[in-house]
């Protein structure tokens, strides 16, 4: 009877679980470098993005004399129209194609939960900043509706590390937005390959923040509640 009503207490606690934090327990991923050659968990909005991700250093294959130094094989290359030799020649596109400057929109993330110490991540193209400049190029950082963080690139095709101090955001969600409001000069960012990290500058694997639920705990999962079984 006491291992029945103890079986139906557990159950009972599983249940409200899984109904606490209706997005755990799946087997999830974010595209967090490009890698699946789309725009998979981001959401394109306007023209910019249409040829993205891009593949391959594009850059070089155009001649422009500024590697892209990407992660991986693809990457955010707003001036490219280079999808690589399998999506992009299919569609007729070759190696060096571009789309220029002119193609203007943002892209902005699936949420995520902010558990680092600092985010970091590839950032290239155009300086056009979010604050003081009316047509930006940027990747920002949004948090309740706020941005909170933005980076830009300095004029240069070539990808450098960025990093930004994310520590007061722990506990809340957030998503990323590359804007490109600009058909000018420059007008066009680059971003690859983004990452939080720990107080040791070590990245934390996108499964563990992925495993962080909405309400900013580790999800419930039978192998928790079996320590009360
Ligand atoms: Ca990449
Ligand atoms: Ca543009």
């Amino acid at each position: 009877m006491q291992r029945q009503c103890s079986i139906a207490i557990v159950s009972a606690l599983f249940v409200a679980g899984l109904l606490a934090f209706p997005h755990t327990g799946r087997c999830e991923s974010f595209n967090f470098g490009f890698e699946t050659g789309d725009l998979t968990d981001w959401t394109a909005e306007g023209e910019a993005f249409e040829f993205q991700p891009t593949w391959g250093d594009n850059p070089t294959a155009r001649g422009r004399g500024q590697a892209s130094e990407h992660a991986g094989d693809w990457w955010l290359g707003l001036y490219e129209a280079y999808q690589g030799p399998e999506i992009g020649e299919a569609l007729g596109q070759v190696a060096g194609a571009i789309q220029g400057d002119g193609p203007q929109g943002t892209l902005t993330s699936d949420d995520f939960s902010l558990i680092g110490e600092t985010m970091n991540f590839l950032m290239g193209g155009g300086a056009h900043p979010w604050v003081d400049d009316a047509a930006p190029t940027c990747v920002n950082l949004v948090v309740n509706g706020d941005v909170v963080r933005t980076a830009t690139g300095a004029n240069t095709e070539t990808f450098s590390r960025q990093e930004w101090d994310i520590a007061e955001f722990k506990g809340e969600r957030g998503h990323l937005v590359v804007v490109d409001n600009n058909g000018g000069g420059w007008g066009h960012p680059n971003f690859d390959d983004v990452h939080q990290a720990d107080a040791s500058g070590t990245n934390i694997s996108w499964d563990r923040v992925l495993a962080v639920g909405a309400q900013g705990k580790l999800p419930v999962t039978w192998a928790h509640m079996k320590r009360y079984y």
